[in-house]
């Protein structure tokens, strides 16, 4: 489907248009790039079907654009567009994954300083010449200088949404192999650390040559840069590096324990070992004074043989599990099946793509019995947040529609912005009528950390708040958390009976594994919320789940898991 590739596309023209100062031409541009991105129907069918009258009745698309558009589909480029690059070679699409960059400001950057580039950037910042700028300054270079810190960071490490689909294309693709007995991703991505620097794959088969070519042709490779005869290292088509090793049916367990790492829990299990009389390492167990294997290969026989209880990847850190392990206390973490509902998600209402009732219902397709509706409020202009007379529409629809289910109930909720004084974006007497009220900040990021923290603080304290929204604010590679006390933030919570967010969408993942472990010690509840601005995006809940599995989250810490009948006890109002 071309759509999407369009309305980019179109999009990127509108920029450039609007460099160069031309009027009305750039908001034609971005009508008819909005209005083919939600199309539901593939615009390739639409052409195939009723020619550039098709394409015409699409709103927002004139003659002109339908023109465009059949190049397009055509000869898979428009000609108008590569000349419009030429003659302004901005990036702005790269630039503007800076945080603290939108595109009006990097569109003065190009004006100005011939700014092209994350590249120009860097540059301009480091001499200074930002900050001279009228209406940039001192600070909004400093800004753009953390901005670039963390958009270097994203280059090195991708989000696990990214990484997790590929791994799972490339471990599909060998597992045909009939030579291969088992193919699985290993490495951070089996621990579901929330970035990952490569995807790393681990082959048992007694063929390694196969595996190997196989590997390093696959359609998603790139570049080989290394080929072995047991191992290979390659680059993919999105610049991620993969590296593969194949080892043999008796070495599965040892190997598995020593590719999923962390290399901090091998060093730890191989300490271990040494003190029990045997040598650990990627090929096996074995005795130090016979040399011989210890009977047993799967990862549960090593951990046995070392008198530990088994650890989940998730938990393999070097952060407490070995000594948990050996008192025979490794919890039972939470695990996707457990989870029935989700608290956060957004609908057509505000900035969501799809209506409340494809969201039930996707909700029942994954079998949950609850889903909450929490739409933006009225001060998120920009996200198009619910007036208190929309609201008012959204809760009666509600109602309507759950008259219709059976053992499924839709919870009126909405995502409320923590205003700067700590109080929330509607009066007591619309509040009062929501099921769930999660409060979240959205602006002033950059608070001193005792005004953030008074301000959470006081939203705590609110009487109809249930739940804090993405606690900390940060956005993995590109925002750091605001400025804040958390210690302080969780005793208040605690005192008040407010739950915490886990926002499962994958570039959030707040409260991060580290905070959860922290939170549910002190006895907090954990609300796990997908943020899905399309029923697609409720499949987030996956990065959710291993965040609190890393988090050492257990089925009772975690208020999804409750059924529709047990949620009373949290949320008084139900
Ligand atoms: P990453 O790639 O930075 O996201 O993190 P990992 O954990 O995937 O690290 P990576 O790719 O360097 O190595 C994959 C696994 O291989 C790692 O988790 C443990 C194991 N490993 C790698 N190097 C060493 C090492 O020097 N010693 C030990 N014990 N294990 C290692
Ligand atoms: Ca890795
Ligand atoms: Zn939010």
């Amino acid at each position: 489907m071309k759509n999407l590739e369009l309305a980019k596309i179109f999009n990127e023209i509108a920029d450039i248009l609007e460099i160069q100062d031309i009027q009305w031409k750039p908001q034609a541009y971005r009508k008819a790039a909005s209005s083919i991105a939600s199309l539901s129907i593939d615009i390739e069918k639409i052409y195939k079907k009723s020619g550039l009258k098709g394409l015409d009745s699409i709103p927002g698309v004139g003659k002109h654009l339908a023109l465009k558009i059949e190049e397009y589909l055509k000869t898979g480029k428009i000609k108008a567009y590569k000349q419009l690059k030429k003659k302004v070679p901005i990036d702005l699409a790269e630039l503007t994954h800076i945080e603290f960059l939108g595109p009006k400001k990097a569109k003065r950057l190009y004006k100005e300083l011939k700014i092209k580039n994350i590249k120009d950037l860097e540059k301009a910042a480091k001499a200074g010449k930002i900050a001279k700028l009228s209406g940039f300054g001192e600070k909004s270079q400093q800004d753009i200088l953390e901005g670039l810190g963390m958009y270097k960071l994203g280059k090195k490490r991708a989000l696990l949404n990214i990484a997790l689909p590929i791994a799972k294309e490339i471990i599909q693709s060998l597992n045909k192999l009939k030579e291969v007995k088992s193919a699985e991703y290993v490495g951070s991505l089996r621990r579901m650390k929330e970035t990952v620097r490569d995807i790393d794959i681990l082959v048992i088969s007694n063929k390694p040559k196969k595996v190997i070519q196989t590997f390093t042709s696959l359609d998603n490779v790139k570049k080989v840069l290394a080929k072995g005869p047991t191992k290979a290292s390659v680059v993919l088509k999105n610049n991620m590096h993969s590296d593969l090793r194949v080892l043999k049916p008796e070495e599965k367990g040892a190997g598995l324990l020593y590719f999923i790492g962390s290399k901090e829990h091998n060093i730890a299990l191989r300490k271990i070992a040494i003190e029990k009389g045997y040598k650990l390492s990627e090929y096996g167990l074995f005795s130090r004074n016979t040399g011989k294997r210890i009977p047993g290969t799967s990862e549960k026989d090593i951990y046995k043989a070392l008198s530990l209880k088994y650890i989940p990847p998730e938990l393999r850190e070097n952060q407490g599990e070995i000594e948990a392990a050996k008192k025979g206390k490794i919890p039972t973490l939470i695990s996707i099946k457990d989870i029935k509902g989700d608290f956060h998600v957004h609908s057509k209402w505000s900035d969501g793509s799809d209506s409340i009732k494809d969201l039930a219902t996707t909700a029942k397709k994954l079998g949950y019995q609850y889903l909450c509706i929490s739409d933006h409020s009225k001060s998120e202009k920009i996200a198009n947040g619910l007036s208190e007379s929309n609201l008012l529409k959204q809760i009666k629809l509600i109602k309507k529609l759950n008259k219709n289910f059976r053992g499924f109930k839709l919870l009126a909720g909405s995502e409320v912005d923590i205003l700067a004084d700590g109080s929330l974006d509607y009066p007591e007497k619309i509040l009062k009528q929501l099921d769930i009220v999660i409060g979240s900040i959205h602006s002033r990021f950059k608070s001193s950390k005792q005004e953030m923290t008074k301000r959470i603080c006081t939203a705590l304290e609110n009487k109809h708040l249930n739940i804090l929204g993405h606690p900390t604010g940060r956005l993995i590679n590109q925002r750091k958390p605001y400025n804040l006390d958390l210690d302080q933030v969780f005793k208040v919570a605690l005192e008040n009976k407010k739950h915490l967010e886990l926002n499962a969408f994958p570039n959030r993942l707040d409260l991060s594994d580290t905070n959860l472990k922290e939170a549910i010690e002190l006895g907090l509840k954990i609300s796990i919320g997908t943020d899905a601005h399309s029923k697609d995006q409720m499949n987030y809940m996956k990065f959710g789940v291993a965040t609190a599995r890393r988090g050492w989250c257990q089925k009772n810490h975690i208020l999804n898991t409750f059924t529709l009948k047990q949620l009373p006890k949290y949320f008084k109002k139900l």
